[in-house]
Protein backbone atom coordinates (compact mmCIF):
# COMPACT_ATOMS: atom_id res chain seq x y z
CA UNK A 1 0.00 0.00 0.00
CA UNK A 2 1.68 3.40 -0.93
CA UNK A 3 1.43 6.32 1.18
CA UNK A 4 0.78 9.70 0.43
CA UNK A 5 1.04 13.08 2.37
CA UNK A 6 -1.07 15.83 1.21
CA UNK A 7 -0.56 19.69 2.34
CA UNK A 8 -3.92 21.67 1.76
CA UNK A 9 -6.37 18.71 2.60
CA UNK A 10 -8.86 21.14 3.83
CA UNK A 11 -8.72 23.08 0.73
CA UNK A 12 -10.37 22.42 -2.85
CA UNK A 13 -7.85 19.94 -4.41
CA UNK A 14 -7.13 18.32 -1.13
CA UNK A 15 -10.62 17.03 -1.17
CA UNK A 16 -10.63 15.79 -4.57
CA UNK A 17 -7.37 14.07 -4.49
CA UNK A 18 -8.03 12.28 -1.03
CA UNK A 19 -11.15 10.56 -3.09
CA UNK A 20 -8.56 10.30 -5.83
CA UNK A 21 -5.99 8.51 -3.71
CA UNK A 22 -8.60 6.46 -1.46
CA UNK A 23 -10.15 4.93 -4.70
CA UNK A 24 -6.71 4.12 -5.93
CA UNK A 25 -5.68 2.65 -2.24
CA UNK A 26 -3.51 4.49 -0.72
CA UNK A 27 -2.72 5.44 3.05
CA UNK A 28 -3.61 8.93 3.60
CA UNK A 29 -1.91 11.46 5.83
CA UNK A 30 -3.06 15.03 5.52
CA UNK A 31 -1.74 18.21 7.17
CA UNK A 32 -4.01 20.07 9.22
CA UNK A 33 -3.24 24.15 10.39
CA UNK A 34 -3.75 25.45 13.70
CA UNK A 35 -4.96 25.16 17.07
CA UNK A 36 -8.85 24.98 16.06
CA UNK A 37 -8.93 24.85 12.29
CA UNK A 38 -12.60 25.42 11.88
CA UNK A 39 -12.04 23.22 8.48
CA UNK A 40 -11.15 19.89 10.55
CA UNK A 41 -14.42 18.32 11.59
CA UNK A 42 -15.39 18.52 7.74
CA UNK A 43 -12.38 16.91 6.76
CA UNK A 44 -12.58 14.21 9.29
CA UNK A 45 -16.29 13.38 8.61
CA UNK A 46 -16.20 13.18 4.89
CA UNK A 47 -12.65 11.69 4.77
CA UNK A 48 -12.56 9.19 7.86
CA UNK A 49 -10.01 7.22 5.88
CA UNK A 50 -7.36 10.59 6.06
CA UNK A 51 -5.14 10.39 9.26
CA UNK A 52 -4.44 14.60 10.76
CA UNK A 53 -0.83 15.69 11.21
CA UNK A 54 -0.96 19.19 12.88
CA UNK A 55 1.89 21.01 10.88
CA UNK A 56 2.20 23.98 9.28
CA UNK A 57 4.05 25.14 5.78
CA UNK A 58 6.18 27.87 8.02
CA UNK A 59 7.21 25.32 10.71
CA UNK A 60 9.87 23.06 9.40
CA UNK A 61 10.32 21.25 12.32
CA UNK A 62 6.43 20.62 12.33
CA UNK A 63 7.13 18.92 8.32
CA UNK A 64 9.85 17.18 9.70
CA UNK A 65 7.65 15.82 11.99
CA UNK A 66 4.60 14.79 9.59
CA UNK A 67 6.96 13.07 7.39
CA UNK A 68 8.69 11.36 10.48
CA UNK A 69 4.69 9.73 11.27
CA UNK A 70 3.68 9.40 7.80
CA UNK A 71 6.82 7.87 5.73
CA UNK A 72 5.13 9.11 2.19
CA UNK A 73 6.16 7.52 -0.93
CA UNK A 74 4.48 10.84 -2.42
CA UNK A 75 4.22 14.19 -0.94
CA UNK A 76 1.48 16.74 -2.43
CA UNK A 77 2.49 19.94 -1.22
CA UNK A 78 -0.90 21.84 -2.39
CA UNK A 79 -0.92 23.89 1.17
CA UNK A 80 -0.89 27.98 0.13
CA UNK A 81 -2.37 31.05 0.47
CA UNK A 82 -3.59 30.69 -2.86
CA UNK A 83 -6.32 33.57 -3.22
CA UNK A 84 -4.45 36.49 -5.68
CA UNK A 85 -5.80 39.27 -4.33
CA UNK A 86 -5.66 38.68 -0.79
CA UNK A 87 -1.67 38.17 -1.92
CA UNK A 88 -1.73 42.05 -2.28
CA UNK A 89 -2.87 42.94 1.53
CA UNK A 90 -0.81 40.29 2.91
CA UNK A 91 2.38 39.44 0.85
CA UNK A 92 4.56 38.74 3.01
CA UNK A 93 2.92 36.30 4.78
CA UNK A 94 2.11 34.96 0.69
CA UNK A 95 6.08 34.56 0.20
CA UNK A 96 6.24 32.95 3.71
CA UNK A 97 3.43 30.41 2.93
CA UNK A 98 3.58 29.82 -0.59
CA UNK A 99 7.05 30.68 -1.55
CA UNK A 100 8.92 29.24 1.13
CA UNK A 101 6.50 26.55 2.26
CA UNK A 102 7.76 24.69 -0.29
CA UNK A 103 11.20 25.35 0.41
CA UNK A 104 10.80 24.17 4.28
CA UNK A 105 9.12 20.76 2.42
CA UNK A 106 11.91 20.13 0.55
CA UNK A 107 14.48 20.68 3.23
CA UNK A 108 12.44 18.50 5.42
CA UNK A 109 12.44 15.46 2.75
CA UNK A 110 16.19 15.76 2.89
CA UNK A 111 16.55 16.19 5.90
CA UNK A 112 14.45 13.00 6.86
CA UNK A 113 16.48 10.82 4.48
CA UNK A 114 14.14 10.74 1.59
CA UNK A 115 15.34 12.62 -0.84
CA UNK A 116 15.57 9.84 -2.92
CA UNK A 117 12.93 7.86 -2.34
CA UNK A 118 10.38 10.08 -1.50
CA UNK A 119 8.21 12.13 -4.40
CA UNK A 120 7.28 15.69 -4.15
CA UNK A 121 4.06 17.23 -6.02
CA UNK A 122 4.40 21.22 -5.95
CA UNK A 123 1.52 22.90 -7.09
CA UNK A 124 2.92 25.64 -9.46
CA UNK A 125 0.22 27.71 -11.26
CA UNK A 126 -0.44 29.60 -14.68
CA UNK A 127 -0.49 32.74 -12.74
CA UNK A 128 3.26 32.78 -13.40
CA UNK A 129 2.86 33.56 -16.69
CA UNK A 130 1.00 36.12 -15.96
CA UNK A 131 -1.15 37.02 -19.04
CA UNK A 132 1.78 39.11 -20.28
CA UNK A 133 4.54 38.27 -23.04
CA UNK A 134 1.92 36.82 -24.71
CA UNK A 135 3.18 35.45 -27.77
CA UNK A 136 1.16 32.44 -28.62
CA UNK A 137 -2.25 34.02 -28.84
CA UNK A 138 -3.48 30.67 -30.69
CA UNK A 139 -2.03 27.36 -28.45
CA UNK A 140 -1.73 29.06 -25.32
CA UNK A 141 0.99 29.17 -22.52
CA UNK A 142 3.44 26.19 -22.73
CA UNK A 143 6.05 24.41 -20.54
CA UNK A 144 9.04 26.70 -22.48
CA UNK A 145 6.60 30.20 -22.34
CA UNK A 146 8.39 33.33 -20.57
CA UNK A 147 7.32 33.97 -16.67
CA UNK A 148 6.01 37.15 -15.38
CA UNK A 149 3.94 36.77 -12.50
CA UNK A 150 1.84 39.87 -11.73
CA UNK A 151 1.15 39.44 -8.02
CA UNK A 152 3.12 38.50 -5.07
CA UNK A 153 1.09 35.44 -5.11
CA UNK A 154 2.69 34.51 -8.72
CA UNK A 155 5.62 35.51 -7.84
CA UNK A 156 5.87 33.71 -4.36
CA UNK A 157 4.71 30.24 -6.94
CA UNK A 158 7.61 30.78 -9.11
CA UNK A 159 10.59 31.05 -6.17
CA UNK A 160 8.62 27.85 -5.63
CA UNK A 161 8.38 26.83 -8.75
CA UNK A 162 11.96 26.69 -9.51
CA UNK A 163 13.36 25.50 -5.77
CA UNK A 164 11.67 22.60 -6.60
CA UNK A 165 13.59 22.41 -10.43
CA UNK A 166 16.81 23.28 -8.32
CA UNK A 167 16.16 20.15 -5.96
CA UNK A 168 15.17 17.81 -8.58
CA UNK A 169 18.41 19.19 -10.63
CA UNK A 170 20.59 19.57 -7.46
CA UNK A 171 19.63 16.09 -5.14
CA UNK A 172 18.45 14.07 -8.30
CA UNK A 173 15.06 14.66 -6.11
CA UNK A 174 11.76 13.11 -7.89
CA UNK A 175 10.41 16.53 -7.71
CA UNK A 176 7.98 18.01 -10.00
CA UNK A 177 5.78 20.98 -10.85
CA UNK A 178 2.16 20.78 -12.50
CA UNK A 179 1.92 24.15 -14.05
CA UNK A 180 -2.08 24.23 -13.63
CA UNK A 181 -4.61 26.94 -15.41
CA UNK A 182 -7.57 27.40 -13.60
CA UNK A 183 -9.51 24.50 -12.30
CA UNK A 184 -12.87 24.81 -10.44
CA UNK A 185 -15.78 22.73 -9.19
CA UNK A 186 -18.41 22.18 -6.20
CA UNK A 187 -15.36 22.27 -3.54
CA UNK A 188 -14.13 25.55 -4.61
CA UNK A 189 -13.79 28.70 -2.18
CA UNK A 190 -16.27 30.77 -2.12
CA UNK A 191 -13.88 34.07 -1.99
CA UNK A 192 -12.76 32.84 -6.31
CA UNK A 193 -14.85 34.23 -8.60
CA UNK A 194 -16.86 31.33 -10.55
CA UNK A 195 -17.76 30.06 -6.91
CA UNK A 196 -18.88 33.36 -5.95
CA UNK A 197 -20.98 33.65 -8.75
CA UNK A 198 -22.03 29.80 -8.73
CA UNK A 199 -23.58 30.64 -5.40
CA UNK A 200 -25.32 34.23 -5.98
CA UNK A 201 -26.72 32.94 -8.61
CA UNK A 202 -28.28 29.69 -6.64
CA UNK A 203 -29.16 32.09 -3.83
CA UNK A 204 -30.73 34.50 -6.55
CA UNK A 205 -33.18 31.44 -7.87
CA UNK A 206 -34.27 31.01 -4.31
CA UNK A 207 -34.73 34.66 -3.43
CA UNK A 208 -31.89 34.77 -0.56
CA UNK A 209 -30.27 37.84 -2.55
CA UNK A 210 -30.96 40.19 -5.11
CA UNK A 211 -27.80 40.82 -6.36
CA UNK A 212 -23.69 40.18 -6.96
CA UNK A 213 -20.57 42.43 -6.75
CA UNK A 214 -18.10 42.13 -8.80
CA UNK A 215 -14.84 43.90 -9.72
CA UNK A 216 -13.32 43.39 -13.27
CA UNK A 217 -15.11 41.52 -15.41
CA UNK A 218 -12.94 41.67 -18.75
CA UNK A 219 -10.23 38.61 -17.87
CA UNK A 220 -10.31 35.69 -19.74
CA UNK A 221 -9.39 32.42 -18.01
CA UNK A 222 -8.76 28.76 -19.11
CA UNK A 223 -11.27 27.01 -16.38
CA UNK A 224 -11.27 23.28 -16.35
CA UNK A 225 -12.73 20.72 -13.54
CA UNK A 226 -10.77 20.52 -10.35
CA UNK A 227 -11.86 16.92 -10.29
CA UNK A 228 -9.43 16.47 -14.17
CA UNK A 229 -6.83 18.32 -12.57
CA UNK A 230 -6.19 16.17 -9.46
CA UNK A 231 -5.81 12.62 -11.97
CA UNK A 232 -3.39 14.92 -13.72
CA UNK A 233 -0.89 15.45 -10.38
CA UNK A 234 -1.48 11.76 -9.22
CA UNK A 235 -0.46 10.64 -13.36
CA UNK A 236 3.27 12.75 -13.06
CA UNK A 237 4.07 11.37 -9.90
CA UNK A 238 3.76 7.89 -11.70
CA UNK A 239 6.41 8.61 -14.24
CA UNK A 240 9.79 6.61 -14.40
CA UNK A 241 11.30 10.40 -14.91
CA UNK A 242 10.28 13.41 -13.28
CA UNK A 243 9.44 16.67 -15.49
CA UNK A 244 6.96 19.67 -15.18
CA UNK A 245 3.63 19.43 -16.89
CA UNK A 246 1.16 22.28 -17.73
CA UNK A 247 -2.96 21.04 -17.36
CA UNK A 248 -5.16 23.53 -18.88
CA UNK A 249 -8.49 23.15 -21.29
CA UNK A 250 -6.75 24.74 -24.06
CA UNK A 251 -9.86 26.88 -24.28
CA UNK A 252 -10.22 30.29 -22.57
CA UNK A 253 -13.57 32.58 -21.59
CA UNK A 254 -14.67 35.94 -20.03
CA UNK A 255 -16.25 35.89 -16.72
CA UNK A 256 -18.97 37.45 -18.70
CA UNK A 257 -19.53 34.38 -20.86
CA UNK A 258 -19.17 32.35 -17.17
CA UNK A 259 -22.32 34.91 -16.07
CA UNK A 260 -24.38 33.96 -19.07
CA UNK A 261 -23.66 30.11 -18.83
CA UNK A 262 -24.48 30.30 -14.80
CA UNK A 263 -27.58 33.00 -15.07
CA UNK A 264 -28.85 30.96 -18.25
CA UNK A 265 -28.95 27.59 -15.94
CA UNK A 266 -32.18 29.43 -13.43
CA UNK A 267 -33.69 31.08 -16.49
CA UNK A 268 -32.08 34.16 -16.72
CA UNK A 269 -30.64 35.62 -20.70
CA UNK A 270 -29.72 38.92 -19.23
CA UNK A 271 -27.68 38.99 -15.75
CA UNK A 272 -26.36 42.51 -16.34
CA UNK A 273 -29.83 44.21 -13.91
CA UNK A 274 -28.11 41.49 -11.00
CA UNK A 275 -24.55 42.50 -11.32
CA UNK A 276 -23.03 45.68 -9.40
CA UNK A 277 -19.14 46.17 -10.06
CA UNK A 278 -17.49 47.03 -6.59
CA UNK A 279 -13.77 48.44 -7.17
CA UNK A 280 -12.86 46.88 -3.65
CA UNK A 281 -12.51 43.51 -5.77
CA UNK A 282 -10.67 45.33 -8.52
CA UNK A 283 -6.65 44.44 -8.34
CA UNK A 284 -3.81 46.37 -8.49
CA UNK A 285 -2.19 44.29 -11.66
CA UNK A 286 -4.51 42.29 -13.26
CA UNK A 287 -3.97 39.42 -15.20
CA UNK A 288 -6.05 40.04 -18.37
CA UNK A 289 -6.07 36.37 -20.04
CA UNK A 290 -4.62 33.13 -19.71
CA UNK A 291 -4.72 29.88 -21.81
CA UNK A 292 -2.93 27.33 -21.52
CA UNK A 293 -1.65 24.13 -24.30
CA UNK A 294 -1.47 20.72 -22.27
CA UNK A 295 -0.38 18.75 -25.30
CA UNK A 296 2.58 17.47 -23.33
CA UNK A 297 0.81 16.41 -20.91
CA UNK A 298 -1.56 14.72 -23.06
CA UNK A 299 1.04 12.92 -25.00
CA UNK A 300 3.31 12.17 -22.56
CA UNK A 301 1.07 11.42 -19.46
CA UNK A 302 -2.14 10.61 -21.34
CA UNK A 303 -3.77 13.66 -19.36
CA UNK A 304 -7.46 14.42 -20.71
CA UNK A 305 -9.93 16.79 -19.01
CA UNK A 306 -13.64 15.06 -19.09
CA UNK A 307 -15.68 18.41 -17.49
CA UNK A 308 -16.07 21.14 -20.58
CA UNK A 309 -16.52 25.07 -19.76
CA UNK A 310 -20.79 24.66 -20.09
CA UNK A 311 -20.28 21.25 -17.88
CA UNK A 312 -18.65 22.91 -15.32
CA UNK A 313 -20.50 26.03 -14.96
CA UNK A 314 -23.69 23.58 -15.00
CA UNK A 315 -22.40 21.32 -11.78
CA UNK A 316 -21.41 24.19 -9.99
CA UNK A 317 -24.88 26.03 -10.10
CA UNK A 318 -26.63 22.63 -9.90
CA UNK A 319 -24.33 22.14 -6.49
CA UNK A 320 -24.56 25.29 -4.99
CA UNK A 321 -28.84 25.67 -5.98
CA UNK A 322 -29.15 22.01 -3.71
CA UNK A 323 -26.69 23.38 -1.09
CA UNK A 324 -28.45 26.49 -0.65
CA UNK A 325 -31.97 25.13 -0.81
CA UNK A 326 -30.80 22.82 2.27
CA UNK A 327 -30.24 25.83 4.67
P1 LIG B 1 -7.31 26.35 -1.48
O1 LIG B 1 -8.67 25.74 -1.60
O2 LIG B 1 -7.20 27.81 -1.23
O3 LIG B 1 -6.54 25.56 -0.32
C1 LIG B 1 -5.35 26.06 0.24
C2 LIG B 1 -4.92 25.13 1.35
O4 LIG B 1 -3.68 25.61 1.89
C3 LIG B 1 -5.90 25.05 2.52
O5 LIG B 1 -6.04 23.69 2.89
C4 LIG B 1 -5.20 25.82 3.62
O6 LIG B 1 -5.50 25.39 4.92
C5 LIG B 1 -3.74 25.48 3.30
N1 LIG B 1 -2.80 26.38 3.98
C6 LIG B 1 -2.84 27.74 4.03
N2 LIG B 1 -1.84 28.19 4.80
C7 LIG B 1 -1.14 27.11 5.23
C8 LIG B 1 0.00 26.93 6.08
N3 LIG B 1 0.64 27.98 6.63
N4 LIG B 1 0.43 25.67 6.31
C9 LIG B 1 -0.21 24.60 5.78
N5 LIG B 1 -1.30 24.70 4.98
C10 LIG B 1 -1.75 25.95 4.72
O7 LIG B 1 -6.45 26.02 -2.79
P2 LIG B 1 -6.75 24.99 -3.99
O8 LIG B 1 -7.61 25.67 -4.97
O9 LIG B 1 -7.12 23.67 -3.41
O10 LIG B 1 -5.31 24.90 -4.66
C11 LIG B 1 -4.34 23.94 -4.23
C12 LIG B 1 -2.96 24.43 -4.60
O11 LIG B 1 -2.86 24.61 -6.01
C13 LIG B 1 -2.59 25.79 -4.00
O12 LIG B 1 -1.21 25.76 -3.73
C14 LIG B 1 -2.88 26.76 -5.11
O13 LIG B 1 -2.08 27.92 -4.96
C15 LIG B 1 -2.50 25.94 -6.32
N6 LIG B 1 -3.19 26.24 -7.56
C16 LIG B 1 -4.55 26.31 -7.59
C17 LIG B 1 -5.21 26.50 -8.78
C18 LIG B 1 -6.71 26.55 -8.87
O14 LIG B 1 -7.23 27.01 -9.89
N7 LIG B 1 -7.41 26.03 -7.88
C19 LIG B 1 -4.46 26.65 -9.97
C20 LIG B 1 -3.07 26.55 -9.90
C21 LIG B 1 -2.45 26.33 -8.69
P3 LIG B 1 -6.58 26.16 5.87
O15 LIG B 1 -7.91 25.55 5.50
O16 LIG B 1 -6.14 25.82 7.22
O17 LIG B 1 -6.53 27.61 5.52
O1 LIG C 1 -10.16 35.53 -10.15
C1 LIG C 1 -11.66 38.55 -11.52
C2 LIG C 1 -10.26 38.64 -10.94
O2 LIG C 1 -9.86 34.92 -7.75
C3 LIG C 1 -10.36 35.31 -11.53
C4 LIG C 1 -6.44 30.82 -7.85
O3 LIG C 1 -6.87 29.49 -7.67
O4 LIG C 1 -6.41 30.59 -10.24
C5 LIG C 1 -6.95 31.34 -9.18
O5 LIG C 1 -6.58 32.72 -9.30
C6 LIG C 1 -10.56 36.62 -12.22
C7 LIG C 1 -9.53 37.69 -11.88
O6 LIG C 1 -8.92 33.43 -9.59
C8 LIG C 1 -14.03 39.21 -8.85
O7 LIG C 1 -9.79 39.99 -10.97
C9 LIG C 1 -13.71 39.87 -10.88
O8 LIG C 1 -9.17 38.35 -13.06
O9 LIG C 1 -11.32 33.48 -9.22
P1 LIG C 1 -10.13 34.32 -9.08
P2 LIG C 1 -7.45 33.79 -10.09
O10 LIG C 1 -7.02 35.13 -9.65
O11 LIG C 1 -7.42 33.52 -11.56
C10 LIG C 1 -4.97 30.61 -10.33
C11 LIG C 1 -4.55 29.74 -11.49
C12 LIG C 1 -4.33 30.27 -9.05
O12 LIG C 1 -3.24 29.71 -9.02
C13 LIG C 1 -4.92 30.86 -7.81
O13 LIG C 1 -4.50 30.14 -6.65
O14 LIG C 1 -11.81 37.16 -11.80
N1 LIG C 1 -12.73 38.97 -10.60
N2 LIG C 1 -14.50 40.04 -9.83
C14 LIG C 1 -12.90 38.54 -9.35
N3 LIG C 1 -12.21 37.64 -8.62
C15 LIG C 1 -12.65 37.39 -7.35
N4 LIG C 1 -11.98 36.47 -6.60
N5 LIG C 1 -13.75 38.04 -6.83
C16 LIG C 1 -14.47 38.95 -7.53
O15 LIG C 1 -15.44 39.53 -7.04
Amino acid sequence: MKKALITGITGQDGGHLAKLLDEKGYEIYGIIRGQQNPKRRDVEEEFPYVKLIEADLTDMSSLVRALQIAKPDEVYNLGAISHVGYSFKDPQLTFDVTGKGPLNMLEAIRLTGGEKTVKFYQASTSEMFGGLDYNRPDKGYNEDALFHPRSPYGVAKLYAHWITKNYRESYGMFAVSGILFNHEGERRGLEFVTRKITNAVARIKLGLQDHIELGNLDPKRDWGYAGDYVRGMWLMLQQDKPDDYVLATGETHTIGEFLDLAFNEIGIDDWRPYVKQNPAFMRPAEVDILLGDPTKAEKVLGWKREVDFPGLVKLMVQHDLELESRK
